[in-house]
């Protein structure tokens, strides 16, 4: 009996030491400890016809040389990476295809903000990226929006102190660059904003392109001539453009554009509130009192300046009637892009 549980123990660690993979770990474990017809257990079962003297040795032998077998099986299992099947269930089938997990892709307003930037970049502009976290001066006071004007109620703004807040708008970098460099400058400033308003068209974060351009003798036709190319590389036609005239602290003259409806073409429907008119962005000529406040000369130079929202031109394209569906991570709506 001795001899025999020795054997085991030389052959049980031989044969672990050999195993390669899960499957050849399982018929380690059928082979010596099986319940049924296992070597180890099959020794052990034998401990009962041995003489009663000798039996508190052996048995303590034999436990001893089955836990060390079982330790060093469960070490070569972690090894693995391999859990054997559970009794019954029948062998693992390797066979079976692996489990693919999906490919993540760019959310679409990140898309449409690549293709936005790239055909402003076609027409010559350079980007330029900004803090979300702002100072007053730079997203109000340098804009001709001084403490107390009543456009700051539009903008519903986040404070984090007095006088820093959450960018409401892309505009502050246009400042920026434009305090530190001297004209012709062609800028487009992309990027997450920030208000406090939430509903079926505002979530209190969103992303807006603005861009601008400033040299000698630029006019509002210079204005119409990019923004309307812009817009038919956007929807990829030649929509008509509507100019309506608007008001906006930064510019003077302001305008809205306005799309001929993506939908019906302007004869009117649900989407376009039967004008045959969507509004897609705004703009105006530079005013000359934030030329002023950059240090630029107003009588040497004019500039143009625009502003469009990403998740609403991204709406428009793609025909979505909901902006708060951007942001609740269903794959059903964001794998469609
Ligand atoms: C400087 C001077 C002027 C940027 C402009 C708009 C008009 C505008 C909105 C459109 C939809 C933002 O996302 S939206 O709510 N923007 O209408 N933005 S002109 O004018 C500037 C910017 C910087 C120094």
């Amino acid at each position: 009996m001795e001899n025999e549980l020795l054997r085991l123990k030389q052959e049980a660690g031989e044969a672990l030491e050999n195993v390669k993979d899960a499957a050849a770990l399982e018929a380690f474990r059928i082979q010596f400890l099986g319940r049924k017809g296992g070597l180890l257990t099959g020794v052990m079962r034998q401990l009962k016809s041995v003489a009663a003297e000798e039996r508190p040795r052996l048995g303590q032998l034999a436990n001893d040389i089955k836990q060390a077998v079982e330790q060093r099986f469960e070490e070569i299992k972690a090894q693995l990476g391999a859990s054997s099947p559970k009794a019954g269930s029948g062998a693992t089938d390797y066979s079976l295809p692996g489990r693919f997990l999906p490919f993540g892709k760019l959310h679409p307003v990140t898309q449409v903000m690549e293709e936005i930037c790239s055909i402003f970049e076609g027409l010559g502009f350079a980007v330029a990226e900004g803090p979300d976290v702002e100072t007053d001066y730079y997203n109000f006071e340098a804009l001709n929006i001084p403490p107390h004007h009543p456009a700051r109620d539009m903008h519903d703004t986040f404070y984090v102190t007095d006088s820093i807040l959450l960018r409401t708008h892309t505009s502050p970098m246009q400042a920026r660059i434009m305090e530190k460099h001297d004209p012709p400058l062609r800028y487009i400033a992309p990027g997450k904003v920030y208000r406090c308003d939430s509903d079926i068209t505002h979530t209190p974060m969103f992303h807006q392109v603005e861009g601008f351009l400033v040299d000698k003798d630029v006019s509002f036709a210079d204005l119409k001539g990019v923004l309307t190319s812009f817009t038919h590389k956007m929807f990829e036609r030649e929509l008509a453009l509507r100019f309506r005239p608007s008001f906006f602290p930064f510019t003077e003259p302001s305008a809205e554009v306005d799309i001929a409806c993506v939908i019906c073409g302007g004869s009117g429907c649900r989407v376009c509130k039967r004008t045959g008119w969507l509004e897609i962005l705004g703009s105006g000529l530079i005013d000359p009192e934030v030329l002023k406040m950059v240090g630029y000369d107003p009588d040497v130079y004019s500039g143009f300046a625009f502003g469009l929202g990403v998740e609403r031109i991204a709406m428009l394209k793609y025909g979505i009637d909901d902006i708060r569906l951007y942001y609740e991570n269903d794959l059903r709506f964001l794998s469609q892009f």
